[in-house]
């Protein structure tokens, strides 16, 4: 007898280690454990998807006929690991061989691959996982045949490739890339839709329990769950994100306002991530929408980008640089993490904003996560292993493949560039024009200098002046420094006193 492992992130009828079983000899095993689900501190939403998701996997395919070893978290041995249950249901079934598709994780795929086979006694085949459009080899070689690399050009093989939003080899519209129509601030109109609310069946609510029971000491709350947990609560998802919000999505893309979560986003990316939804059904969807005039080009452009461009490029350099590449820190930052990551307190107004959606929801928007916390963790110079710890553990879509590129890479920029051209650092000027965050903030947004100015602008310009070395060359900095220099000595020193005050008592704002 063969068995299939499959993972929480791999619920998909087409993965891989599921095409090579036999439906009436072999056995697909699935397992909840406490291992994967302490190994950063999950926000509770997040295990209870991967749960709740597990078992309604579990059962479309013991309907379809598949023999299903389910392994229930197991609350009496919380310590279990995937290995520990592998290893039993092996003994139990004396079996002969196990199958398991190539894992998200560089710390999951490199213990099985130079562990498991000795400790099982059996072979274990890894397979590719053939849900990205690219695979790890296709990206290397990509990577090899440039001196530059830039996700723009990465993108349009991938158009090229997918035939998505392409004519006779050319792309639709004449170009490539419709962001200059992008990103406008939102005034209020149009409406933003209300999420719809999904209904909690047995499995849910049993889930729902066990989370609250057993991870009670886990970040965030329970009580707002909204994810989809079946393939079949996902596609309603997206049909209604397609029909009836696509269309602002690029326009509002960088927006944000108090109390609007999720704007017009899609909140696919935990569906996309755990595998209830593949990348290129999704792009066919909104690509649909466009081609029947539900929605025009600069946000189907601008939302198919982000999957088979964002999404596929920053898996491609993950896998190309791990494990070098968790442990860059160009900027030589070491300042902790300020506790109000974990509590949620502060009195910047825009940083409580999206801790509460992170808190709540287990969700933030790119924007959010970029040019908010991301921001402010990169101007305070955090240590980028703390913050990127903190973004694999709160948010539900995740994993080390996406999380640590986007946080290492694009928000501390301690890849030296490699993602980025240059860094996402902005005062509260950008925050200001992009929401309306700052008229309920104790902070005055419009000045930098006094006790109580706001934070972000300060601390730009201290980290402007902190790394003149690493980037005043940078040719899309040039025009920052110019400003710096400018300034007059007693600016300079007025804002460099507040900026060290402020770090001085990170803490506490
Ligand atoms: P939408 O705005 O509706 O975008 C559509 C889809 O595009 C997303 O569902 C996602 O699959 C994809 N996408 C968009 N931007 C990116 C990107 N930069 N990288 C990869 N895919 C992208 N995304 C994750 O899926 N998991 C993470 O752990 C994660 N961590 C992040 C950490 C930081 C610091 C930052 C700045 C971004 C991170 N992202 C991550 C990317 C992005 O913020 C999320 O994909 C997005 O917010 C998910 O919400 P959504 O589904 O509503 O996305
Ligand atoms: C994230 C997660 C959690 C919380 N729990 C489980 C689990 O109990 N069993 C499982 O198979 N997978 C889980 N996962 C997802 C894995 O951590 C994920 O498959 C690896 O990190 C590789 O991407
Ligand atoms: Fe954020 Fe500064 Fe605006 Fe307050 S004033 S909301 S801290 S940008």
């Amino acid at each position: 007898m063969n068995i299939a492992l499959i993972l929480g992130d791999q619920l998909s009828q087409s993965i891989q280690s599921l095409q090579q079983l036999n439906k009436q000899s072999d056995l697909v095993l699935m397992a909840e454990v406490g291992a994967e689900a302490t190994y950063v501190a999950h926000h509770k939403q997040k295990i209870a998807l991967i749960f709740s998701a597990m078992r309604h996997f579990a059962d479309e395919l013991a309907k379809q006929g598949w023999q299903v070893d389910y392994h229930y978290y197991d609350e009496t041995r919380p310590q279990l690991t995937l290995c520990d249950v592998l290893s039993e249901c092996v003994r139990q079934h004396k079996a002969d061989q196990v199958f398991i598709t190539e894992c998200g994780e560089f710390r999951l795929q490199d213990e099985i691959s130079t562990t498991w086979s000795q400790r099982l006694g059996i072979p274990v085949t890894l397979s590719m996982d053939s849900r990205f459009l690219s695979s790890k080899a296709e990206f290397a070689q990509w990577v090899s045949n440039r001196k530059q690399l830039r996700m723009e050009y990465f993108y349009r093989d991938m158009r090229r490739k997918t035939g998505l939003l392409m004519q006779d080899g050319e792309p639709v519209g004449g170009q490539w890339n419709f962001d200059s129509d992008n990103r406008e601030p939102y005034r209020g109109d149009p409406a933003i839709p209300s999420r719809h609310t999904f209904q909690r069946d047995k499995i849910d609510q049993d889930v729902l329990a066990l989370v609250d029971r057993c991870f009670g000491n886990h970040p965030g709350q329970l009580t707002q769950f909204n994810w989809p947990t079946t393939r079949e609560q996902a596609l309603f998802a997206l049909d209604v994100f397609v029909n009836h919000q696509l269309r602002w999505f690029g326009d509002y893309q960088d927006a944000m306002k108090t109390s609007q979560h999720f704007m017009f986003h899609s909140l696919l990316s935990t569906s996309l991530n755990c595998g209830l939804l593949t990348a290129m059904e999704v792009c066919i969807a909104a690509e649909t929408a466009w081609r029947e005039g539900n929605a025009p080009l600069n946000a189907v452009e601008g939302f198919i980008r982000q999957i088979i461009g964002w999404r596929e490029y920053v898996r491609g350099i993950y896998w190309l640089k791990m494990p070098a590449y968790a442990k860059q820190n160009f900027l030589r930052n070491t300042r902790k993490l300020p506790q109000y990551y974990w509590s949620g307190n502060t009195d910047m107004a825009c940083m409580s904003a999206c801790f509460q959606n992170t808190f709540e929801h287990a969700y933030a928007h790119h924007i959010q996560r970029l040019m908010i916390t991301g921001n402010f963790a990169l101007l305070a110079g955090v240590d980028p292993e703390q913050i990127c710890e903190w973004y694999l553990a709160v948010y539900a879509d995740a994993y080390d493949w996406v999380e640590l590129p986007n946080t290492l890479g694009m928000v501390m920029h301690a890849d030296a560039g490699l993602l980025a051209s240059k860094p996402y650092a902005a005062s509260g000027s950008y925050i200001h024009r992009m929401s309306d965050y700052c008229k309920n903030c104790r902070y005055q947004v419009k000045t930098s200098s006094e006790h109580d100015s706001c934070p972000f602008n300060s601390l730009y310009w201290h980290f402007i002046s902190r790394h003149a070395d690493q980037f005043q060359k940078n040719p899309r900095m040039s025009m920052i420094y110019r400003s710096y220099q400018r300034m007059d000595d007693t600016k300079k020193l007025a804002l460099q006193n507040r900026a060290e005050y402020l770090l001085e008592h990170i803490d506490e704002l």
